[in-house]
């Protein structure tokens, strides 16, 4: 009966209808039963979306690009669908979200499909529901999705590297934002955005963003900041001096892409041509090269291992249950009657004793 409903979710999902794909994005969000075998089922009606993430810190602008964004595809004759992502507020589950209509200019437009959601407990839960929400998104048909989530933590670069593209949201004017990305975003992102290019401090910001690019991609220059000897005699390229514009002319051996620095205004839309063009032409270095297909083989790889450590971990909780709980065993340990290793083992022996027996 109840996967009856859920076939019949699904099919109205995939003859696009909305009210179908919200239900769905709720039932990923909330774990409810059954939403396991929704996103087994739409999984074979997956690929066709290029998804974008889009991170940075609070209020750089994100909401306001991604709207814009939006219009842009809107206007080209694309479908849209956009998932912000909040790590920080926490789920208070069975309370969902309602969707959020926030893009004024996009009211009443329904090719524009707005949701957010929220953190989940979990380790690693929110990244999982993320990629099953895109994959909800891109069943249904729409063209591009954008991701947005706030912020440079490990959760939301596991976000947002469910994504095909990475834009990393910066504003001018504050330092701090581009030390903030030395820790673990500056590695993911494809496309640095300055915001509020009409703010003080962007040239200098996005001078700042292409030195620590070109450190990033050029591993002599780093050996130049660590030695400043024999290795930089034959580097005909001094960090500092990098610039976007000569690039054009140097033909690459390998295919390789290079993180372009792109300056917008949100609020105005100006810029907004330019970062489509360089998202298009990431899109087109991902397809050429191979990365694609290789990006979405680590996803699997990686939603693989997210899974079955979050199905081990609720298979072991239900065994310690079964076993009174963990607060005897950890009694135990205080007071010397065992300790922790004795009890990994005990617990697991089950399980290792059914791995071994298989394999011989
Ligand atoms: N001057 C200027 N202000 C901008 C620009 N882009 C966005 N803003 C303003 O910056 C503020 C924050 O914009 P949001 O789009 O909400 O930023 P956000 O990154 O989504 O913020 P959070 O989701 O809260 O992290 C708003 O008041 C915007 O109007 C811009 O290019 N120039
Ligand atoms: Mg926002």
């Amino acid at each position: 009966m109840g996967q009856a409903v859920e076939s019949d979710l699904v099919e109205r999902l995939l003859d696009g209808e909305h009210r179908a794909l919200a239900r769905v994005i709720t039932k990923i969000e909330s774990q409810s039963p059954g939403y396991r075998d929704i996103v087994s089922e739409i999984h074979a009606h997956t690929g066709h979306a290029s998804v974008v993430g889009i991170t940075g810190s609070p209020g750089a602008g994100k909401s306001t690009l991604v709207d814009k964004l939006a219009k842009f595809y809107r206007d080209q004759g694309e479908t849209v669908g956009v998932i912000a992502v909040d790590p920080s507020s926490p789920y208070t589950g069975g309370a969902v979200l309602g969707d959020r209509i926030r893009m004024a200019s996009n009211v009443g437009d329904m090719d524009v499909f707005f949701r957010s959601m929220s953190a989940r407990g979990q380790l690693g839960g929110l990244s999982t529901a993320t990629a099953d929400a895109v994959k909800a998104l891109d069943a249904f048909g729409k063209d591009r999705i954008i991701i947005e989530t706030v912020g440079a933590g490990q959760n939301e670069v596991d976000v947002v590297k469910t994504a095909d593209t990475v834009v990393v949201l910066v504003q001018p004017g504050s330092g701090d934002d581009v030390q903030m990305l030395k820790a673990g975003i500056l590695e993911i992102g494809d496309v640095f955005v300055v915001n509020k290019a009409d703010m003080e401090g962007a040239s200098r910001t996005v001078a700042e963003l292409e030195e620590m690019i070109h450190l990033r991609d050029d591993p002599r220059a780093k050996l130049d900041m660590g030695h400043h000897g024999a290795e930089a005699m034959g580097d005909h390229h001094g960090h500092g001096e990098h610039t976007d514009d000569d690039q054009d002319d140097e033909p690459e051996p390998d295919p390789v892409w290079t993180p372009q620095v792109v300056e917008t205004i949100a609020t105005t839309g100006e810029g907004i041509d330019e970062l489509v063009e360089t998202l298009s032409d990431h899109y087109t270095y991902l397809a050429e090269s191979g990365e694609l297909d290789e990006k979405a083989r680590q996803r699997a790889a990686e939603e693989i291992r997210q899974l079955l450590r979050s199905d081990v971990n609720r298979l072991l909780e239900r065994e310690l249950d079964d076993r009174g709980g963990i607060d005897d065993f950890a009694s135990a340990v205080v007071d010397k009657e065992t300790d922790p290793y004795a009890v990994t083992e005990d617990v697991l022996e089950p399980l290792r004793e059914c791995l071994e027996d298989r394999d011989d």
